[in-house]
């Protein structure tokens, strides 16, 4: 195509000419076989605003195209190639305009032709930008968040582009340098989503929030971004680093009443009666530079019937065994709880009450600190309770979760400097997990990772 700045005023030399001649050839011809031409041209996406549809630049499909003029009002619609054509459109002038609902114009909104036997109409041909996204991938080495210039890029890593309203998808590899571009998109609600590369070697895991990378640590999505025609949104950067994490159990405790006990405790000294109802939980903790998925069994010995599922993590039940899961992923550093409300039904002797935090998901080393066990026993119930049963004053603040959440400041607890983790509110991250999740149930490029979750 040629430059089509040009054509304006080649229509408008059309026009006059047609304004000397149509009212000669028109004399005395009937309405019903009023002489008619053939027009058509393009709508193309003009990426770099210059007016000139360049190599690489494609059309856009599905804009309304409007004639209006001596004959009436005409539509046509561009097809897959940006493409359109109008048939038998009787003589005469028109302006032809386009829907650019979305895109911004880059050509004259309006252009003039006429149709007449004398000439041959050009083509009509506008052009838009869309809104575009472009960013790099590349490995946070030195895990600032930051993108030093020394750091590797990303080639050939999977990104997203979801749009809010219509729930379509539309993907990009990056290329070999690690950058990316989304372009052509329409004004809407949107967010990306950045691969996950749990399964690539090394595995990687996105990078922190706060620095160059513009996705979640936990789920690799970004914020919504409303983007107005033709925006340019740069410097959208996706962080990874490669994962390192230990998982470890931190703590086991019942909770009776409103008091906690510590199980490692050699201190503690409890009498279990059949009858009894108490809480049992378990602590664990990621400890690492990425987001866990973080997985923790707890088990409990033949005796203590499960009544319900406790603590922030979500669970199962099988048999005498909980398993907590998160369908998202964890920061670091923050203890998570996995319990069971129990009844002791029956009396045992040789009991074990264990804790086992899984293995991480991005292959830690470590597995000597997953686990806590403590032997645990129940004896037939006496005349009364034991003396250890408390006062029901359950320690309550807002939150439902938080609500059940063992607290530090409970007596009878011995490992104080572990239970000062405790402190550690789980709540806030465990809102925004669900919000996201409420917010992107279709995303079809994380279902890698959710093939790693557990359910
Ligand atoms: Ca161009
Ligand atoms: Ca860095
Ligand atoms: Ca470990």
């Amino acid at each position: 195509m040629s430059k089509y700045s040009k054509l304006a005023a080649r229509a408008t030399a059309a026009a006059m000419i047609a304004a000397a001649v149509s009212p000669m050839l028109f004399t005395g011809t009937a309405a019903a076989d009023a002489p008619t031409s053939t027009f058509g041209g393009s709508v193309w996406f003009d990426r770099d605003s210059d007016g000139v549809a360049d190599a690489g630049e494609p059309g856009r499909q599905g804009a309304v195209v409007k004639a209006s003029g001596a004959g009436g009002e005409f539509f046509a619609n561009t097809d897959a190639n940006g493409k359109f054509t109008f048939q038998k459109i009787p003589f005469g002038a028109y302006d032809v305009t386009h829907s650019d609902n979305g895109f911004a114009a880059t050509t004259a909104a309006t252009v003039k032709i006429t149709l007449n036997a004398a000439t041959t109409a050009e083509s009509v041909d506008f052009g838009v930008r869309g809104a575009s996204i472009c960013g790099t991938s590349w490995n946070d080495a030195n895990g600032d968040g930051k993108h030093q210039a020394d750091e590797p890029r990303i080639g050939d890593n999977f990104l997203g582009l979801h749009n809010e309203t219509t729930g379509k998808d539309s993907y990009e590899n990056t290329n070999a340098d690690g950058t990316y571009c989304f372009q052509d998109i329409q004004a809407g609600t949107y967010h990306v989503g950045a691969n996950d590369r749990l399964l690539m070697s090394p595995q990687q895991g996105w990078t922190k929030e706060g620095g160059d990378s513009k996705f979640s640590f936990v789920n690799g999505r970004s914020a919504t971004l409303t983007l107005t025609p033709g925006q340019k949104i740069e410097n959208f950067d996706a962080g990874y680093q490669v994962g390192k994490m230990d998982v470890r159990a931190t703590q086991l405790l019942l909770i009776w009443g409103g008091t906690t006990y510590d199980l490692k405790d050699p201190n503690t000294s409890l009498s279990i009666q059949v009858g009894d109802e108490f809480t049992i939980v378990g602590g664990v903790v990621p400890e690492g530079n990425v987001a866990e998925q973080l997985r923790a069994d707890l088990t409990l010995p033949e005796g203590l019937k499960i009544v319900d599922k406790f603590g922030g993590m979500s669970s199962h039940i099988y048999g005498q065994k909980v398993s907590g899961y998160f369908t998202e992923r964890r920061h670091p550093g923050l203890v998570e709880f996995v319990g069971a409300k129990v009844k002791v039904e029956k009396a045992f002797a040789t009991g074990e009450i264990k804790l086992e935090g899984l293995k991480s998901i991005y292959g830690e080393t470590n597995l000597t600190n997953n686990v806590i066990t403590v032997p645990f026993h129940a004896i037939e119930a006496e005349g009364h309770p034991s003396t250890t049963t408390a006062p029901a004053t359950t320690t309550t603040t807002a939150g439902v979760v938080q609500a059940n959440m063992p607290q530090a400041k409970v007596t009878k607890v011995a490992a104080t400097g572990e239970l000062a983790q405790t402190g550690a509110n789980p709540m806030p991250i465990l809102g925004l997990g669900a919000g996201l999740l409420a917010a992107g149930g279709g995303a079809l490029w994380f279902t890698r990772r959710k093939a790693a979750a557990r359910d």
